[in-house]
């Protein structure tokens, strides 16, 4: 799962607030049916054992489509689930421990919001970056304050990793976001509260396509 040739396009992150009385892996089947590239299983506050049985569902669901699947925060959960890879944030594990863990094969995402982080993240062997929040966001309550698209951009030019824009990406700023550089958008609300997240994926993939200028 490790190599040049993953998509990074249509990032989705998961929330369990947002999608109302649906269950989340309705939401993600449809999600991946509109054509979102990755998804990630993010979880605050809820019980372990609840998320992996959560996360057992969205792994089948993604391998039957042939997309990464991402655990949050939680090594231990992504080498249970036998995840294809972990996102850590600046107060999680150090990325470097998270990658002797893991192996060299599977990926590492890092969330970083400044050129020195995604320095680190790459010496510490992460396979991709996490960049934002890029604007203001209500999802991520504790989300320091938006990066904006100048910076965004820095991080883009600076760092040899790909690069996914997080934070208050919509339909709407998903062509500016992409002309920056990154390889893709990861978004929750935007499919996670959308009526329709299959429509919604859809949309947002065309537009990525239209403004990729990575691959
Ligand atoms: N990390 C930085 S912003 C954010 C995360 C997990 C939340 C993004 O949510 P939304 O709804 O796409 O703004
Ligand atoms: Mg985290």
């Amino acid at each position: 799962m490790l190599d040049d040739t993953l998509d990074w396009g249509v990032y989705v992150l998961t929330d369990h607030d947002l999608v109302g009385s649906r269950p989340l892996s309705t939401v993600i089947a449809q999600a991946l049916a509109g054509g979102a590239s990755v998804v990630q299983l993010r979880h605050k506050h809820r019980p372990i054992r609840e998320l992996y049985t959560l996360g057992g569902e969205l792994r089948d669901l993604t391998r039957a489509a042939n997309v990464p699947f991402i655990v949050n925060d939680r090594l231990d959960l992504a080498l249970a689930l036998d995840a294809d890879g972990v996102h850590v944030g600046q107060a999680d594990l150090p990325a470097e421990i998270v990658r002797r863990v893991l192996g060299p094969h599977r990926i590492l995402g890092v969330s970083v919001e400044t050129v020195a982080q995604a320095e680190q993240a790459a010496r510490a062997g992460a396979s991709y970056l996490g960049v934002g929040p890029v604007y203001p966001t209500s999802t991520k309550p504790d989300a320091n304050a938006p990066i904006g698209l100048d910076t965004l951009a820095a991080i883009v030019q600076a760092t040899p990793l790909p690069c996914v824009a997080i934070g208050g990406i919509t339909l709407d700023n998903a062509a500016a976001v992409m002309q920056t550089g990154v390889h893709g958008v990861a978004v929750v609300s935007a499919i996670m509260s959308a009526a329709d997240p299959q429509q919604a994926a859809r949309s947002l993939r065309e537009i990525v396509q239209q403004h990729r200028r990575n691959p």
